[in-house]
């Protein structure tokens, strides 16, 4: 079962600026890649440069990046023996996982049980729970079907309540209920939109937490049985539940309080067969720690973990998905300094519209400490089909104050022209002493952009 099998080529079934950094990880092993693509990712930087190039459908993505069926069938007519699917698209899809297996190639990610079990929140949060990852207090279960006993579990929970539907996460389908009164609307509104969205009007029921923190523990597991969890990030600069600034470590957190928190992540994967790379995320609030979702795909903020342990997240990917034991102890895992990541997009930087059309220039800070990850270069066309997130500026440092000073002279460094992007806002942010200071809730920088734009 466990037996190593190098792969030939790998098909990376994504676009812009992941597909490339997965597409380095795999010349780093020398495996080749096969790039898919649509018709309006012809041109892209991921698509010249690797060894196979495909078109797989049209723009929409529906119909190119998330048809199960294109890809498979890219797979085959290239001789790729594994698919990566990177984050978003059909990173998180059991189904696709499973169909990839039974087709004989290997899912560089979960298997596709992982996927499902951590997919609905329920089952997801019992399975934490039952292996000691602390939860936020709540239902503990999907919520009864008698009004009277959803009130009875509400009232001991503790208002104000957060009712949340079992097929949701990343902030779809829940609803905040401060008093008793507005609970049995609540309840019928979020199951209706639950239904609507995801097929399934299950919800449950937790304390809604008021200023916490959304700090997230990253691990990586491979299939001989380790499990090793590399530190923390801190991700609560959020508009609209897109992060916009990470970093790692979360600052103000006791190493001590995160390793007992990380050990018990890396125990959870441990007990439930996890492989590859995830994320445990969780609300920080007074010093506790409480597990809302896992993500079971690589992210966007990755590179601050690489940053500050110095390990190769993507190359483990695909390491494991070969079969081959990780070859690194928990106790050499040490965090090194301090990283920040500014997320750059294509978008109006007062009303985050997206800014679509020809990047005319393009020029890259650089330096001590300074990585971009992107796919863009000058005269590329930012398609109007996908994510605005064009590149990535991960700053790191021997201190968080270094760190930030790094990426001040980045971002002043920076200059794009053709599209607008949200750099102005960044340059923002960074001067803003509050978060200089470090450790601000994950309603900062909304609360920060309603009174920014006022008078
Ligand atoms: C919560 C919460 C407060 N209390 N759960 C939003 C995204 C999804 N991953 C879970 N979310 C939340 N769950 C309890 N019990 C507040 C949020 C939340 C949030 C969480 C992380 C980052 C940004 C957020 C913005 C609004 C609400």
């Amino acid at each position: 079962m466990n037996g190593q099998r190098r792969f030939g080529r790998v098909l990376i079934a994504n676009r812009g600026e992941i597909a490339l950094r997965i597409q380095r990880a795999c010349r780093a092993l020398g495996l080749e890649t096969v790039a898919v693509h649509s018709e309006a990712d012809a041109e892209s930087r991921h698509v010249r440069a690797a060894d196979i190039a495909l078109c797989i459908g049209p723009p929409a993505a529906s119909r190119s990046y998330l048809d199960p069926d294109a890809l498979l069938l890219a797979a085959r007519a290239t001789g790729a023996s594994a698919i990566h699917p990177g984050y978003g698209f059909l990173s998180e899809n059991a189904d696709f996982a499973d169909a990839v297996e039974a087709a004989g190639l290997t899912f560089i990610g979960p298997t596709g049980a992982s996927i499902r079990l951590m997919g609905d929140k329920i089952t997801a949060k019992r399975a934490m729970r039952a292996a000691g990852v602390p939860c936020v207090p709540g239902s503990d279960g999907p919520l009864p079907p008698a009004l009277d006993e959803i009130h009875a579990l509400a009232k001991q929970v503790g208002y104000p309540v957060i009712v949340k539907a079992s097929g949701g996460g990343g902030g779809r389908g829940m609803r905040v209920v401060w008093t008793e009164g507005d609970l049995a609307e609540a309840v019928t509104l979020t199951a209706k939109e639950a239904q609507q969205a995801f097929g399934n009007p299950t919800l449950y029921l937790e304390r809604f937490m008021q200023k916490p923190r959304h700090v997230e523990i990253q691990v990586l597991c491979d299939t001989h049985g380790t499990a090793l969890w590399l530190g923390a990030r801190d991700c609560s600069l959020q508009r609209r539940h897109q992060k916009v600034i990470e970093e790692a470590p979360a600052p103000g957190i006791p190493p001590a309080l995160i390793a007992e928190i990380g050990e018990s992540c890396a125990e959870a994967c441990r007990r439930i067969g996890y492989r590859g790379a995830g994320t445990f995320e969780f609300l920080y609030e007074d010093g506790i720690f409480a597990f809302i979702e896992m993500n079971t795909r690589v992210q966007v903020e990755h590179p601050i973990t690489e940053a500050t342990t110095g390990i190769d997240i993507v190359c483990a990917q695909l390491r494991i998905a070969q079969g081959e034991p990780l070859d690194i102890r928990q106790e050499d895992i040490l965090t090194h300094g301090h990283a920040i990541e500014c997320r750059i997009n294509a978008e109006d930087p007062l009303s985050f519209m997206p800014s679509p059309g020809l990047v005319s220039r393009w020029d890259l800070p650089g330096g001590a400490g300074i990585r971009i990850d992107t796919h863009v270069t000058a005269g590329y066309t930012v398609p109007p089909y996908y994510d605005s997130l064009i590149g990535k500026i991960i700053a790191h440092g021997a201190t968080r104050e270094q760190a930030i000073a790094r990426l001040r002279v980045a971002l002043a460094e920076m200059r794009v022209e053709g599209v607008s992007t949200n750099l102005p806002l960044h340059r923002d942010i960074l001067a803003d002493p509050h978060f200089q200071a470090g450790g601000v809730d994950i309603h900062y920088l909304e609360r920060w952009l309603a009174e920014r734009v006022a008078p």
